[in-house]
């Protein structure tokens, strides 16, 4: 399978991120990268190939003008106001306030721009931002054009961006991004199948009024974990978007038993709604020791999950999300993306 990466994601190294009440160094860290590259060359996954830069139509295509500005200035903003830390948002138009006004000094903006506080804006992250989306759309434009899977290693991740909102380590939604395009290149639906630990919030949002973009996503229960405020199963689109949603909230400690055979229902709602094209958000963050997740997967598991969504039979695109067991993070993608590959020879075999 051929592999996309930019080395530009190494431009994002954020030094804090709020977790627990202190300041610790970022999950969501460069070495993650790293380690995926590592095995991915060392399983012979196949070529891996630097994305051209598309620049931002594609973003705007799916992002508020303005966000994509905020983003852009930000860090540079922040230093001029003389602020000395990274920045990271402490006050929000919580209920009642202006919600609709963008403040001029950064700290407002920040606070209206931000969904989450943990994620911090520091040097180089918008243009890490701009590589990861790249790297989507390298692996989608590749997809589309020769049938042929691809995975694309995103750094900084996107799920949980939406039209005009940073957070939960997330700027730009890659995956809302790689689908949009899908459509302008002629795909008349597309699936999102959303596997990472934590629901895709922002991805729910771009496509929640749509029909040409099917959102599924399976992840721990929104009760209980992040992002705590979307993500519950009663949350089904809206307007022509009406069925076009699904969520599988699952309570902390799910076997994997039960995550696969929620999968079956997933890949069936996909099959019947005739979609063309397959986005995995693919977060390894279910794995059993990953340090923020509470699922229960094991190394192994992730080839049985790469196999299945072989079997859907469509073109795909695995596009990487969370995943912050860094010991373990490249054999877990490594494992899908093979046991992918596993499953589609199977597939070929039989008929
Ligand atoms: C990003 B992705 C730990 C608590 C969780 C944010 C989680 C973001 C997950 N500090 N805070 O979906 O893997
Ligand atoms: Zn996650």
């Amino acid at each position: 399978m051929l592999t996309f990466y930019s080395a530009d994601s190494r431009l994002r190294q954020a030094r804090t991120e709020l977790h627990d009440g202190t300041l610790v160094a970022p999950f969501e860290c460069p070495e993650r990268v790293d380690l995926v590259l590592k095995q991915l060359r060392l399983s012979g996954l196949g070529e891996i190939r630097a994305p051209s830069a598309y620049g931002l139509a594609p973003v705007l295509a799916v992002h508020d003008k303005d966000y994509v500005t905020f983003l852009a200035n930000c860090w540079e903003a922040w230093l001029a106001a003389g602020h000395e830390g990274e920045a990271i948002p402490n006050i929000w138009p919580a209920r009642r306030m202006r919600g609709d006004h963008i403040p001029h000094a950064i700290s407002g903006q920040l606070g209206y721009y931000a969904l989450a506080a943990e994620t911090s804006i520091s040097a180089g992250t918008f243009e890490a931002a701009m590589a990861s989306k790249d790297v989507a759309l390298g692996a989608v434009e590749y997809t589309l054009q020769t049938g042929e899977p691809s995975f694309g290693l995103c750094r900084p991740p996107g799920h949980h961006a939406a039209y005009d909102q940073f957070g939960g380590y997330c700027f730009f939604n890659n995956a809302a991004i790689a689908a949009q395009r899908a459509l302008e290149s002629g795909k008349r639906r597309v699936a999102i199948l959303d596997v990472d630990f934590h629901h895709g919030n922002g991805t729910q949002q771009i496509f929640y009024r749509r029909d040409d973009v099917l959102f599924i996503s399976l992840h721990g229960d929104p009760e209980v974990t992040f992002p705590y405020y979307l993500g519950y199963a009663d949350e089904g689109g809206e307007g022509k978007g009406e069925g076009f949603n699904i969520n599988y909230p699952l309570p902390h400690g799910t076997s994997v038993a039960t995550w696969m055979a929620t999968l079956e229902q997933a890949l069936a709602k996909i099959q019947a709604a005739g979609c063309e094209l397959l986005i995995v958000s693919l977060g390894v963050d279910i794995f059993e020791n990953d340090p923020i997740s509470a699922f229960t997967f094991t190394s192994e598991d992730f080839t049985n999950l790469g196999q299945r969504l072989a079997q859907a039979g469509l073109p795909s695109v695995f596009l990487m999300e969370g995943g912050y067991a860094v010991d373990e993070i490249g054999v877990n993608v490594s494992n899908v993306l093979h046991g992918f590959e596993q499953g589609v020879e199977n597939g070929s075999e039989q008929s």
